[in-house]
């Protein structure tokens, strides 16, 4: 098991948010040597302890209490809190602050040709996505019915490898939809990354740490602006 009197944090192992999130620690101070083949580093410092996971598993290691803080884009906070809610299981978190990086927007998009007036016009189409729940929010609230075609990867060649007639993907400069001949039509979701803390209630010294943590990334932040 664990040592529960060290702070756990979960970022992502690889990918878009992990060299800002490292950069974002070690600016407020925490110092810990990363080795590739693990998934915990423990910082020198602090008693502080990484978890480098897949991103996708930071919201459930949070709710569930596995990790005290977890951070993550805000698209895959609020996806695994609508598919919790559906499914019953908490769901439960404090969002401590957005941060200033990860920037990106969830999108239907669909092919140039295909004539897009409002959301009415995906009216029984195909949508390719791996945001089923944050899709089937905005549509249900705009009362159009549609066909679910879940993707994990390799989303955007959907429409043309005919599994789908349109997609609902992120988006950050456009480029690989232009590169798939597919054009934005509508924005769903606006996302960052952002901080979030277990609801689990924690030991005086442990929320000292965290507030600490918080204070500073909140210095860093302003420095930057
Ligand atoms: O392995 P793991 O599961 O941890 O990583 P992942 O492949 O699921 O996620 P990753 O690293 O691609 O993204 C992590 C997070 O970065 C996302 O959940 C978002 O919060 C954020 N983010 C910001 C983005 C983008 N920008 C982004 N552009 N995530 C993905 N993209 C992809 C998008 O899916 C599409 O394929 O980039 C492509 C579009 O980019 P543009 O610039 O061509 O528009
Ligand atoms: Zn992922």
């Amino acid at each position: 098991m664990n040592d529960n009197k060290r702070l756990r944090i979960a970022i992502q192992k690889s990918g878009r948010l992990s060299k800002e999130s490292m950069k974002l620690l070690k600016g407020c101070g925490v110092k810990f040597n990363i080795d590739e083949r693990r998934l915990i580093a423990h910082s020198d410092n602090m008693p502080i302890d990484l978890l480098r996971v897949r991103d996708d598993d930071i919201p459930g290691l949070v709710m569930d209490g596995v990790v005290d803080l977890g951070i993550l884009g805000e698209n895959v906070l609020e996806e695994e809190q609508l598919e919790r809610q559906s499914t019953g299981k908490p769901c439960t978190f404090d969002k401590l602050r957005q941060l200033d990086f990860g920037s990106c927007r969830l999108s239907i998009a669909m092919p140039q040709e295909f004539e897009y007036s409002d959301s009415s016009s995906l009216e029984g189409l195909r949508i390719a996505s791996s945001y089923p729940n944050l899709l089937n929010r905005f549509l249900a609230a705009k009362q159009v019915s549609y066909l679910d075609c879940m993707l994990k990867g390799s989303v955007e060649v959907a429409p043309r490898s005919g599994l789908a007639d349109g997609i609902c993907d992120l988006v950050s400069t456009g480029a690989t939809l232009e590169a798939n001949g597919l054009v934005e039509s509508e924005v769903i979701f606006r996302s960052k990354a952002c901080m979030i803390q277990s609801p689990i209630a924690q030991a005086d010294d442990k929320q000292a740490l965290i507030d600490k943590i918080l204070s500073r990334i909140n210095g860093v932040i302003r420095a930057k602006e």
